[in-house]
């Protein structure tokens, strides 16, 4: 039996994969942070499938540790301080996870087995202000929040770690991928469960900040198989994993009230708040390589994703009232 170990298994993409390679007959580990309370919210249905080691990107003694427990075949670096405003509230810790993290990792398993597979979340925000569209794996880098300079970091120690070493070291080059589990502060999920709670009465408005930012919006149970096939190629390599469309947020916004039958002019409301220092203005990625090479093909398409977002976020909703 093939064994897993992921890094931020209780994330959004953490759970998808957890599920992915149960299904496939893993032994799936998952590295968790200490906390007073658990937040294993979105693995509530795996858990008694899953094997849990404590571990925190910032403590390297820990990360040779959870590598001694799991002895994993294939590590999936998932791991990271995500939501980009957040990568300017509090840049020093973003780099100590998503950047140096990353080499804690890369040096802890180069330690404990170097002939384990590894996976890297690189992100679409490494772009920032696009030097050329679509964005394939080849278009240079210009980040634009201390997350993308953060993943940027990250996504070339592990280019490193492969040439230094020959390690099987791969980059997944992810476009935005969101699902119901996407973390509420998001903008897709922030609009879908903003919508529910307009239609069911709990709230009447809706403040958002940039409208015209374009995204490359998939879903996030698409995009982990991706992983997967990225560590089961006999090379090692970089990959954009995206749908190659581009929406604005305004777009999502229409589409996400049109599914409760609400006009968004009557909600919305433009908060300074959260418009950012330096924005993205654009981002769609060229999926060619991915589907070429690994045969990926993203399954989902935007209208079905919001659909499925608003719906989930109308009955949680609905649930929670009775
Ligand atoms: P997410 O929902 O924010 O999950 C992040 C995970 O990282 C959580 O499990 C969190 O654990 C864990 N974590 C944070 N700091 C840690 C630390 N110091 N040590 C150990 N674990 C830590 O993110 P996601 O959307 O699933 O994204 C997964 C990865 O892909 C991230 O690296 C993200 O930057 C990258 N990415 C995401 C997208 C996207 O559109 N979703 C696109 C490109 C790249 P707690 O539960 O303890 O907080
Ligand atoms: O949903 P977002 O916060 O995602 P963002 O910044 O694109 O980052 C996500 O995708 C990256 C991949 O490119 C990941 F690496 C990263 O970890 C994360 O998953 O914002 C999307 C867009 C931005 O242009 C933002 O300015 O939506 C715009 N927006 C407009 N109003 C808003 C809001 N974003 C948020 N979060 N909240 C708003 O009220």
């Amino acid at each position: 039996m093939a064994k897993a170990l992921i890094t931020g298994i209780t994330g959004q993409d953490g759970s998808y994969l957890a599920e992915l390679l149960l299904e496939k007959g893993y032994e799936v580990w998952g590295m968790v942070r200490r906390a007073s309370t658990e937040s294993y919210e979105r693995l509530e249905h795996l858990r008694d499938r899953l094997n849990f080691v404590q571990g925190d990107l910032l403590d390297q003694p820990s990360l040779t540790a959870a590598l001694q427990a799991a002895e994993p075949d294939e590590v999936y670096n998932l791991a990271a301080q995500s939501f980009v405003p957040t990568s300017w509230s509090q840049p020093v810790l973003t780099a100590e996870f998503t950047a140096v993290g990353v080499t804690r990792l890369l040096e802890a398993i180069r330690q404990v087995n170097p002939a384990i597979r590894v996976y890297q979340a690189s992100s679409s925000e490494m772009y920032g202000q696009v030097r050329e569209t679509p964005q394939t794996e080849l278009t240079p880098l210009y980040p634009r929040s201390p997350y993308g300079v953060a993943k940027c970091y990250g996504h070339y120690i592990t280019v490193n770690y492969r040439e230094s070493y020959g390690m099987h070291c791969s980059s997944g080059i992810l476009f935005n991928h969101e699902s119901p589990r996407r973390g509420l502060e998001f903008v897709t999920r922030k609009v879908t469960d903003g919508v529910a709670r307009i239609k069911l009465g709990l709230a009447h408005e809706l403040r958002l900040g940039n409208l015209d930012a374009k995204r490359d919006w998939g879903f996030a149970g698409d995009y982990v198989k991706a992983m997967w096939l990225m560590l089961q190629q006999d090379e090692p390599d970089d990959y954009v994993v995206a749908t190659g469309e581009t929406h604005t947020v305004e777009r999502l916004v229409n589409l996400a009230f049109a599914r409760v039958g609400l006009d968004p002019k009557d909600y919305v409301v433009l908060d300074e708040r959260f418009v950012r220092p330096a924005e993205v203005d654009l981002l769609v990625g060229d999926p060619a390589k991915a589907k070429s090479i690994l045969g990926w093909e993203p399954e989902v398409d935007f209208e079905g994703l919001v659909n499925m977002m608003v719906d989930a976020d109308v009955e949680r909703l609905e649930a929670a009232k009775r």
